[in-house]
């Protein structure tokens, strides 16, 4: 179907306004809900192939998640009134004495369009916090970002604190400019993901789920 290879193109350019009007177009026209997700998210799987290749930086993923979550807006209430289930359910937030949430933002933004349900805790979050989230959304993932060196071991003591509350099948993934594999290996985080179009294999990786 022709408006469902547009709006794969929508996605890839970032422009809003197709993205959401033909998310509208292709629902009036009576495609499966599951369609129209799929003609989404192969717009971000584009783009995802592009970042890889270092043919798009973060403005245009920037730009793309944007036009993703508000044709998002109108696809959700419709995939869960079809009872649609999320493959997984993620919080995320940056950890406590931290402000930095754009890229943060960014990679709830890919995951959501990667079919994820996506709890955001916002920023500078403590431990408890993140437990009280991933327990009252039965979380399957824990997503902590930190953009500061002096926040990195905020990581270190959130990730304590979920394991000594129990929540030992709950994956923890993370991110930010300064963290490193070496990091996370070093403080028991279960996955690293360098950027946010990643981050999506990571998690999906992360819960079991094939890329
Ligand atoms: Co801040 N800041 N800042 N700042 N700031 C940095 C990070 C800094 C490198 C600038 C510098 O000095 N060159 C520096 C940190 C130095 C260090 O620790 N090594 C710094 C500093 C020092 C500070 C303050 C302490 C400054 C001050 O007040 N003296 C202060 C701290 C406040 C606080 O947090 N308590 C501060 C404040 C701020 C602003 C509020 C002004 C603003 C934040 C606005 C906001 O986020 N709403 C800000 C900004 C914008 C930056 C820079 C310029 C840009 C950060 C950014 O958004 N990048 C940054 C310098 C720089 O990076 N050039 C800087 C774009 C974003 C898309 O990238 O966040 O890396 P990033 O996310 C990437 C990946 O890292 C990854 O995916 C994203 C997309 O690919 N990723 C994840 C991120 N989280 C992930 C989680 C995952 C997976 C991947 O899984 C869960």
């Amino acid at each position: 179907m022709e408006y469902l290879v547009e709006l794969t193109q929508a996605i890839i350019d970032g422009h809003r306004t197709n993205a959401v009007a033909g998310t509208r177009k292709a629902l009036e026209a009576g495609t499966e809900p599951t369609d129209v997700l799929d003609a989404l998210t192969a717009g971000m799987e584009e783009l995802g192939r592009r970042w890889k290749a270092n043919l798009i930086f973060v403005p245009e993923v920037l730009i793309a998640a944007r036009a993703m979550k508000e044709s998002m807006v109108v696809l959700e209430p419709i995939l869960a009134d079809g009872g649609i289930e999320p493959e997984a359910i993620a919080v995320i937030g940056t950890v406590k004495g931290d402000l930095h949430d754009i890229g943060k933002n960014l990679v709830a933004m890919m995951w959501k369009g990667a079919n994820i349900q996506v709890h955001d805790v916002g920023t500078n979050v403590s431990p408890e916090d993140f437990i009280k989230a991933a327990r009252e959304n039965n979380a399957d993932v824990i997503g902590l970002s930190a953009l500061l060196t002096t926040t990195m071991p905020a990581m270190k003591t959130t990730i304590e604190a979920i394991r000594a509350a129990g929540l030992k099948d709950v994956k923890i993934i993370i991110g930010g400019a300064p963290v490193t594999q070496a990091y996370a290996d070093e403080i028991g985080a279960d996955s690293f993901a360098p950027d946010a179009v990643t981050a999506i294999d990571h998690l999906r990786e992360a819960v079991g789920l094939s890329n």
